[in-house]
């Protein structure tokens, strides 16, 4: 009999239930409505060995409650956006178009892309009206990652506008396995946020930030709110996805209904894993499947956030599915570390302004860090938060799949033993995390508490090929990027106010 695992393993006393700061979810005083399933991306054409894509970042409407639509962005939609759905070895051509009145950029978090421009970090602005080409070629195992906007120092802020989507990468041995593989029916993306709803049902960013995260107390799925789906199939596999900018999202169902985790953030896991619950902080993925064998037509079940309804499930007639999952889901090859590499150590810490990586600020302009390409090498890191009053930081890397080799020396999670890219790091944990380059590029690492990035708890490292002359890239720089947006939004740069810009200056620190 497998172990079924009852808990969110995560240290207690760190959950963000203990921040000053915190917002508990609140029941939505709204009808249910249907969860609405983000279409999935059209190629503009496509043949055999090439697809090509449009990606509009657009404002719109969205009727979110009863009474005024909400003020919303999305990509090919009026708020988050469409899903795209790419296949290993696919050259993928991505025309990335901006309409919104300022400027962003279109970060693949989760993509094995060269860095930084393809990855879309803050160097690669996209200003209002332009267009840029992209292309790349994935070369990664299956798994579900997102795109989401990353103009430092306005992150934070663009995603609560709705400037995130939801991007699954598809191969032939995840298609071959014995899984639901029918997008909207029973692979179904569930990509979790929280807003709070303002006069005339607007959201205001700037009224509710908090430099720890900014939360709201309405739970918004695939942006429905107190959204039900109707269940019509046995299995149901769902790709959950914390799209927050500060909650974790501690789940379970009614019931206690257990389930199986098959993969983490960037890539199936090893072998399933029987959960009743299941914690994400930020940016984290978890794909689970729900068997609903024991439900008849006219029940519901009900996923619940702590102890907050968040999604309603409704069972309808399902033919019987008794496909059975194999015990080992993935061949992981941990890349050899030669024991002359030394480890690399990364620190985060502070709290609200005063958060730091490394003791210092994020600068574009600064290489923190470099590693040759192909090298395998262990970081260390730490959050240096104390139990009391600490936080969990969620620490991302761009442009890698990692994989998870020891919390404070002790075994990883049994969840998280497939590739990652963002791993929860405790109060006074240091988590030991195997990184190798495969491209050459600069890529960005920090803590995925988008406030927390936009307050400068990020870095960025090269990775460049040993062989060759180190590249030199054209970096941003903040005083551009702050220049565009004050004239952008038709304000003086001086009175500006921007999250991250805030954090720096309540420092003492310039961008
Ligand atoms: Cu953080």
């Amino acid at each position: 009999m497998a172990t079924v695992y009852q808990d969110y393993f995560f240290d207690e006393p760190a959950y963000n239930t203990h921040d000053g700061g915190y917002i508990p979810l609140e029941v939505a005083d709204a009808p249910a409505q249907p969860l609405a399933i983000p279409a999935l991306v059209q190629p503009d054409s496509e043949t055999d060995t090439d697809a090509y894509y449009t990606l509009t970042a657009q404002k719109g409407e969205t009727q979110l409650l009863p009474g005024a639509k909400t003020k919303t962005w999305g990509y090919n939609a009026p708020l988050l956006g469409t899903t795209f759905a790419f296949k290993v070895g696919k050259h993928i051509h991505i025309t990335l178009k901006n309409e919104l009145d300022e400027l962003t950029t279109f970060h693949w978090h989760g993509l094995a892309v060269s860095g930084p421009y393809v990855d879309g970090g803050c160097h690669a602005p996209v200003y209002p009206g332009e267009s840029k080409q992209i292309d790349f070629t994935l070369d990664q195992p299956a798994a579900t990652t997102w795109l989401h906007a990353h103009p430092c120092p306005s992150t934070a802020e663009q995603v609560w506008h709705g400037l995130a989507a939801m991007v699954i990468v598809h191969d032939d041995h995840e298609l071959n396995l014995p899984i639901p593989h029918d997008y909207g029916v029973d692979d179904i993306p569930l990509v979790l946020q929280d807003r709070r709803f303002h006069e005339d049902n607007q959201w205001d960013y700037h009224a509710d930030y908090d430099p720890d995260g900014v939360q709201g107390p309405t739970a918004m799925i695939n942006g429905t709110i107190n959204p039900y789906f109707d269940v019509t199939r046995q299995k149901i596999r769902f790709r959950i996805l914390d799209g927050a900018n500060r909650r974790e999202w501690r789940l379970h169902f009614s019931d206690d209904l257990e389930f199986t985790q098959i993969a983490s953030d960037s890539s199936l896991l090893p072998e399933p894993v029987q959960l009743t619950h299941l914690m994400l902080t930020c940016a984290e993925r978890a794909e689970i499947i729900v068997d609903f064998k024991g439900y008849k037509p006219g029940d519901t079940v009900t996923l619940y956030s702590d102890d907050v309804p968040i999604v309603t499930f409704k069972i309808h007639e399902f033919a019987a599915d008794d496909r059975v999952l194999p015990d080992h889901l993935l061949e992981i090859h941990a890349p050899k570390v030669l024991p002359t590499t030394p480890v690399r150590k990364v620190v985060m810490s502070g709290m609200d302004e005063a958060v730091a990586l490394d003791g210092k600020k994020f600068n574009m302009q600064r290489i923190d860090a470099t590693q040759p390409i192909g090298l395998a090498q262990y970081w260390d890191v730490s959050n240096t938060n104390t139990m009391h009053g600490g936080m969990v930081h969620p620490f991302h890397v761009h442009g890698t799949q990692f994989l998870v080799i020891s919390r404070n020396g002790g075994a990883p999670y049994p969840n998280e033993h497939g590739y990652k890219d963002t791993v929860g790091v405790n109060p006074g944990e240091t988590v030991r995390i195997l990184v190798r380059f495969d491209l050459p590029g600069v890529y960005m690492y920090h803590c995925h508490i988008i406030e927390h990035e936009d307050g400068g708890m990020m870095a960025q490292i090269q990775s460049y090929d040993p062989n060759r002359p180190m590249p030199k890239y054209k970096l941003m720089d903040m005083g551009t990027l702050t220049k565009a947006f004050a004239e952008e939004r038709g304000v003086d740069p001086k009175t500006m106010w921007m999250a991250g810009m805030d954090s720096y200056m309540k420092m003492g620190m310039k961008m």
